[in-house]
């Protein structure tokens, strides 16, 4: 299954209103730890590298773009993180390897998320520790033809509850602006991160 998924920043009535008949799932907290290197090669590639919770997730873009949005794989197998970063193996302890490859906490960052199901939709309504709120409208799709249908679907909700479909910034995007503004403008100047739909 692939997730396709669109981040809104919403008010607090526009929020309500869109989950007002959707099935609240779950109220979870979590810790998200980002790691690149101080060359930032892993961000360069547009990878995106995490321990959230106590499991690694490397997110690796599929190659498709729809509507100018990049769709990310998500690896979990931890040989195939390994192979991905070219991470030499120093010792049988997978994050004693991540440190000792170079890879430095680039973010911490804790999040309380209230999910809700509506119809095909999934929502989830974050809230960041360092207080950025986003909410991400998902559907999931079984083939990468589905995708931009699936998008255009994100649209056409977001359009019928009147929510606005600007960029807006994920949590990282939004921590690493305000806190590590190099890493956020050499990513940047080589076109990785930018103004998005
Ligand atoms: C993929 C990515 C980043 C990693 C954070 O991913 P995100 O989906 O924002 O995190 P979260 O917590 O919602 O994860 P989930 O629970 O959905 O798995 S940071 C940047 N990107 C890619 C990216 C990009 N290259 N450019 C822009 C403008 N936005 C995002």
């Amino acid at each position: 299954m692939i997730e396709v998924e669109k981040k809104f920043s919403l008010t607090e009535e526009q929020l309500a209103r869109l989950t007002k008949d959707a099935l609240f799932l779950h109220q979870q907290k979590f810790t998200d730890i980002y790691f690149d290197n101080s060359t930032f090669d892993i961000g360069k590639r547009n990878f995106w590298f995490r321990k959230r919770g106590d499991n690694f997730e490397l997110k690796v873009p599929t190659g498709v773009q729809a509507v100018a949005m990049n769709v990310f794989r998500e690896v979990t197998d931890l040989r195939e993180i390994a192979a991905l970063l070219s991470m030499k193996q120093h010792s049988d302890d997978f994050e004693e390897n991540v440190y000792s490859n170079g890879f430095e906490k680039l973010a911490e960052i804790v999040t309380t998320r209230r999910k809700y199901k509506l119809g095909d939709y999934t929502i989830d309504a974050d809230e960041a520790d360092f207080g950025h709120r986003v909410c991400e409208i998902e559907r999931m799709v079984d083939r990468e033809d589905q995708i931009e249908e699936a998008q255009v679907k994100i649209f056409e909700l977001a359009r019928s509850f009147g929510l606005e479909i600007k960029p807006t910034h994920g949590k990282l995007l939004e921590y690493i602006v305000r806190y590590n503004p190099t890493y956020y403008e050499t990513l940047e100047k080589l076109g990785i991160i930018g103004t998005r739909v």
